[in-house]
């Protein structure tokens, strides 16, 4: 696409509380769009009885938000000033820090509105950042990613796509595709002459380092996604096989109650931690039995809806019990799923137990007491191994961590595979040409060159007002 035909980003002012709500000592009113340091003038006077206007970017001026009428002192306050482009929207900005909690911001917010703002639609700053060409829509979706983290490693990988890694490789993706394009157009239009070109040969290099590249990429998506948004792992079993003490073993805290009756559990309970940096989403749920007591019937359905929205499962067992015919029914219930055996109440035994021949290999199978924390360590290394491939926790390289992005690539990887097979099937340079147009249509939705006004509503209405 041209670059005139996408949207073009309004330059009103726009004004937002831009951090969070409830009490706190800062909180910050923010100001975008032309003219917004004359605004912020009129609801701002400083202790030096300087306009704001005169001052210079990234200066910061202590005052008061004041009404222009009455004078009437609202809050103390400090305004940051940055000029365009130098700001986060590659607008004018004004930020006026008053003190946190409801009264001052909102009040400051509607002296700005009063004074001619217009209020920001949720994630406007940021989508005015990419509109003015600041960030690539990759960048922009990270700040929602960053905001959101529930984990380190999930806060990494958006920093990493927040700086760019991920849309310089897709930069140099449309880059190569561009010039293949061009190599191949230039191929048709002068196909008549007698000149020397053989851009079969190297579009079809080019092409196969594109093509690797996704994979590449694609390769990390699956743990780039589970990443961003932790693992839910569906903690399933009989009854009275300790599901809910081992929650409360992994948390740490007594969060749910254990009894030694069976049917304790009734509803799904939920609770998200951190293993190695990673966010695990751990869901305890009813034992799983044939029962007719209306409460627990219906928390074993709730089990089973659990098992099937989960990304993992761990189904617990009673060690002393061993593996028994409701357990591998349980096992085939939780059969598309990465999952692991847990046998619970190795206190009670002398020695560890061995695995069941009746598992198979790909069945992991660990020893652990809820009561007393052994094999706790243990069981989280399994849990991080059942998730992940080898390394990825390890890579510093660009995880793919959005399902948009990854779906975009695999469409490329079509599209340019189809090219490869055009061009090796000695077929018209014509195909290739139009499918690398197609590739390069996806590969610009990812970066947001070539992306349908939907598609950006849909993404920024996903952030929160201020940002
Ligand atoms: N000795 C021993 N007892 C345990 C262990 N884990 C749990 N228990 C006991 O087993 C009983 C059941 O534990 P729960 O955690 O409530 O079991 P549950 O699987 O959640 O049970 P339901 O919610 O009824 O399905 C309680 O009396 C626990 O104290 C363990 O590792 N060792
Ligand atoms: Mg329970």
């Amino acid at each position: 696409m041209t670059q005139d035909l996408s949207p073009q980003p309004d330059n009103d002012i726009i004004a937002a509380i831009a951090t969070a709500q409830g009490p706190g000592g800062i909180g910050i009113v923010r100001l975008s769009g032309v003219g917004c340091i004359a605004l912020a003038d009129k609801i701002f006077a400083a202790h030096d009885h300087q306009s704001l206007i005169g001052k210079p970017g990234y200066s910061l001026t202590y005052g008061r938000v004041t009404t222009g009428a009455e004078a009437l002192v609202i809050d103390e306050a400090l305004a940051t000033i940055m000029r365009a482009p130098r700001s986060y929207t590659k607008e004018d900005v004004v930020e006026l820090n008053v003190h946190g909690g409801p009264t001052s911001l909102r009040r400051t917010l509607e002296l700005a509105l009063a004074a001619g703002a217009r209020l920001a639609e949720p994630g406007e700053f940021t989508r005015r950042a990419f509109l003015n060409g600041r960030i690539d829509l990759t960048q922009a979706e990270a700040v929602l990613d960053l905001i959101e983290a529930k984990s380190k490693r999930a806060g990494d990988i958006a920093i990493r796509q927040l700086t760019g890694r991920l849309a310089r490789r897709i930069q140099e993706i449309e880059t190569t595709l561009t010039q293949s394009l061009v190599d191949l157009e230039a191929a048709v239009d002068f196909s008549d002459e007698d000149i020397e070109i053989e851009p079969r040969e190297k579009v079809m290099t080019s092409v196969d380092r594109v093509a690797e590249s996704i994979d590449n990429l694609l390769a990390g998506a699956a743990d780039g996604e589970v990443i961003r948004t932790g693992a839910r792992l569906a903690i399933i079993g009989r009854p009275n096989v300790g599901k809910s003490s081992l929650l409360n073993a992994l948390l740490r805290r007594d969060r749910a109650i254990v009894t030694p009756l069976p049917g304790t559990t009734r509803d799904v309970l939920e609770e998200t931690i951190s293993i190695d940096g990673v966010a695990f989403v751990l869901i305890d749920t009813a034992g799983i039995r044939h029962t007719d007591d209306v409460i627990e019937k219906q928390g074993v359905a709730r089990s089973r809806r659990s098992l099937a929205e989960a990304d993992l499962a761990a189904v617990v067992v009673d060690a002393v019990a061993g593996v028994g015919d409701e357990d591998l029914a349980l096992l085939a219930e939780a059969r598309a799923l990465p999952k692991i055996v847990i046998a619970n109440k190795i206190d009670l035994l002398p020695q560890a137990p061995a695995k069941p021949k009746i598992l198979n290999q790909q069945t992991g199978y660990i020893g652990v007491s809820a009561k007393t924390g052994m094999g706790i360590d243990r069981l989280e290394r399994a849990l991080i191994e059942l998730v992940f491939k080898d390394g990825v926790l390890a890579t510093d390289g660009v995880l793919v961590s959005n399902a948009r992005h990854a779906e975009a690539l695999r469409r490329t990887a079509v599209a340019i595979a189809q090219a490869r097979t055009a061009l090796s099937n000695g077929l018209s340079e014509e195909f290739a040409a139009g499918e690398i147009r197609t590739a390069l249509s996806c590969v610009g939705e990812i970066s947001g060159r070539d992306v349908s006004p939907d598609i950006l509503d849909r993404i920024f209405e996903r952030f929160c007002i201020g940002k």
